[in-house]
């Protein structure tokens, strides 16, 4: 296995020319492709286009390793994988929000599992030109400056979560949301869910939470928390399939879960 200083590299270089191709895309005019689980979860030329561009880019400098991405699937596993979600955000996306990212992560082995053993993770808003990178053991960062999970302050947490496509799953979530609110200061929905686990670990927000994220949404931003001195655990699925996913620094973490679990 290829040194982590050398596959962040890899991956770092990866993702600006992702998130550059990404962003020329946007302002030449988002074309829906196509939809998915519902009318809501909708995926753009442009989200296969940067997918295409990654897998090629990968196969390129590395052959043998695995890759899962959204949009294309898997490939034969290898003794690393890279999980990637090309336009992640993409309902910001095609609606000209600036809130979506390339998340890059690279875990070790080829199992898509909640408690994969992540090495490297990138997450990289062109936008803004924030790139959030990590190795396992080597702190997150932020550009040239170390992320640490913050403390929360005297008036409450400030919290961020989700809600899925399906119109059916909304009452679980408001009702995760309800029990979160005592908690919370205020309570934001950004959309992208590896820029929400990002700020987590940049101590933008102190906690999120969300059910229904895919490996490819967190594989890279949980590293970023973990490596910012946070915590990220996963329950398993409910009864529509979907995991839940709660990010935090130590202090919240244990409250937080109980109120997002229910
Ligand atoms: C999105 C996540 C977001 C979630 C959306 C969707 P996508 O990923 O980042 O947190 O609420 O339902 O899953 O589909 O834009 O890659």
């Amino acid at each position: 296995m290829a040194d982590l200083a050398s596959l962040a590299s890899l991956a770092t270089e990866i993702a600006r020319e992702a998130g550059a191709l990404a962003k020329r895309r946007r302002t030449e005019g988002v074309a829906i492709a196509a939809t998915k689980s519902s009318l809501a979860d909708i995926v753009t030329e442009a989200d296969r286009e940067v997918e295409e561009l990654i897998r090629s880019r990968i196969a390129a400098e590395r052959p043998d390793d695995g890759f899962l991405g959204e949009e294309s699937g898997t490939t034969a596993a290898g003794e690393i994988t890279w999980v990637v979600d090309p336009i992640d955000g993409t309902v910001n996306y095609a609606a000209g929000i600036p809130q979506y990212a390339v998340s890059i992560g690279i875990v070790a082995g080829d199992t898509p599992s909640p408690d994969w053993e992540t090495i490297v993770g990138v997450v990289f808003n062109p936008v803004t030109g924030e790139l959030f990178s990590a190795t396992q053991g080597g702190g997150a960062w932020l550009g040239d400056a170390k992320l640490h999970v913050a403390r929360v302050g005297e008036a409450g947490a400030l919290l961020a979560t989700g809600f899925g496509y399906n119109p059916a799953t909304h009452d679980g979530d408001i009702a995760a949301a309800a029990r979160a609110l005592p908690l919370a200061r205020d309570l934001r929905r950004m959309g992208a869910a590896s820029l929400d686990l990002a700020f987590v670990a940049a101590g933008r927000l102190d906690g999120y939470f969300e059910r229904g994220l895919q490996p490819w949404d967190h594989a890279a931003g949980a590293l970023l928390v973990r490596e910012a001195g946070g915590i990220v655990r996963f329950a398993p699925a409910d009864e529509f399939g979907r995991t839940l996913t709660v990010a935090s620094g130590p202090e919240l973490a244990d409250s937080l879960w109980k109120a997002a679990l229910g």
